[in-house]
């Protein structure tokens, strides 16, 4: 799907901190209105957004909040009226807000402070965060559990959670800076599709999926989650294989988290898009087992399906979307993390420097009664 099709939903991305600024990126490349927001000037720099685009939040030149979560907070309280006035600027004609941010960081973590800032104008708010993995610092989990209850309180709309978990075990290159940017292409990209099917002229819906049904999703308070999947032949032979591979996408897939409780789902969506040759194999009877089978899933729940005919030769994609989502199993294992490992730190932190027993030194003085020759004069050290 190209930038020729128009969104369906008119996002406007505001990035905090260097995370939230690398994110936005990439929907500032799928041509997506954005602004990068930053107590680091030299993490601004490093964002390939316009400099009219990136503005400075921090207070006295100050660069970043190295990792201080009550910092971030600080500088952006007192940067509020400017945040306000920029967004209002900047995002006068967006119709659905997204702040990405990456919990851990000083300066990400008060994604939940942010929203409330951007609250007064009015439009809905999707925040897109990340988790830390196992193997980050016990500050960054602690910060991520604080600044994910903040998010919780405020007043955001749909939370979509990515776990660098899973980033750092799927990745084959060991260089952070390649395996963040891959992953936060791959799934912005999946974003950006999904908000171009009901625009697509190329596309001829035999069941329709429009812009007003997305809006709905987005709108759904609770956690968002979303996966594409591109089908084979197989796959669309029988309902029953369908099924097996829409629970792979909500459950492992992507980089979204996972260890959710489907059946809380609030509201579901599965659109599928495939060529005339695909779908004209595809008996209606598979198709019932297929959606039979995600209303089993999903149980009492606002279900939302879209068949769109591509055109010949296309592959044939299945885009599955779950919203009002309770916080997965993940949550509860990074909170277990910063818990234990927060306690060790903060007792390390208040413990300082130990004493030392100089116990049985005292009479030791070796040097007492020496005579040394030094500047050219007889120093006696013992009168020193
Ligand atoms: N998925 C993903 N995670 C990222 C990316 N960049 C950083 N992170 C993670 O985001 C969390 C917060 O890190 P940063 O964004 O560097 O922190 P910050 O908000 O700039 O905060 P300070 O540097 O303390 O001011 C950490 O867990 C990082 O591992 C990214 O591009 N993608
Ligand atoms: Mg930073």
């Amino acid at each position: 799907m190209s930038q020729a099709i128009k969104p369906s939903i008119k996002f406007g991305v505001v990035g905090l901190g260097q995370c939230g600024g690398n994110l936005t990126e990439e929907f500032y490349l799928k041509g997506y209105a954005c602004l990068c927001l930053n107590s680091s000037r030299t993490d601004l720099r490093a964002v390939k957004i316009p400099t009219e685009k990136q503005f400075y939040v921090g207070l006295k030149g100050r660069d970043g909040a190295g990792q201080d979560m009550d910092l971030g907070r600080i500088y952006l309280e007192r940067n509020a009226k400017k945040v306000l006035d920029i967004a209002m600027q900047e995002l006068l004609d967006v119709e659905h807000l997204i702040v990405t941010a990456g919990l851990g960081g000083g300066t990400g973590s008060n994604a939940g402070k942010l929203v409330e800032i951007l609250s007064e104008l009015d439009k809905p708010i999707t925040v897109i965060c990340t988790l830390p993995w196992d193997g980050e610092g016990s500050i960054s989990k602690v910060n991520a559990m604080k600044g994910l209850d903040a998010l919780i309180h405020s007043p955001v709309e749909s939370l979509i959670i990515i776990d660098n978990q899973k980033i750092r075990i799927q990745s084959s290159t060991r260089n952070p800076a390649e395996f963040y940017r891959s992953s936060n292409r791959f799934l912005v990209d999946i974003f950006d599709r999904m908000n171009r099917i009901s625009r697509g002229t190329q596309y001829t819906p035999l069941l329709g999926f429009g812009s007003e049904d997305l809006r709905q999703l987005f709108m759904t308070k609770g956690v968002f989650l979303f996966g594409e999947i591109i089908l084979t032949r197989e796959d669309l032979k029988s309902g029953g294989v369908l099924l097996e591979r829409l629970k792979e996408v909500w459950d492992k897939g992507g980089f979204l988290t996972s260890g959710f409780d489907l059946s809380q789902a609030s509201a579901a969506a599965v659109i599928l898009l495939a060529p005339q040759e695909v779908l004209a194999q595809t008996s209606a009877k598979d198709f019932e087992v297929f959606t039979g089978g995600v209303k089993d899933l999903v149980s009492s729940c606002a279900i939302y399906n879209g068949i769109f005919m591509t055109r010949p030769g296309d592959d044939a994609r299945l885009f599955a979307i779950l919203c009002g989502l309770p916080l997965p199993a993940r949550v509860d294992s990074v909170l277990r993390q910063a818990k234990s490992e927060g306690k060790m730190l903060s007792m390390k932190i208040t413990t300082g420097l130990q004493e030392l027993d100089l116990s049985g030194l005292d009479d030791i003085n070796i040097f007492q009664g020496r005579k040394h020759k030094a500047s050219g004069r007889q120093v006696d050290s013992a009168a020193e």
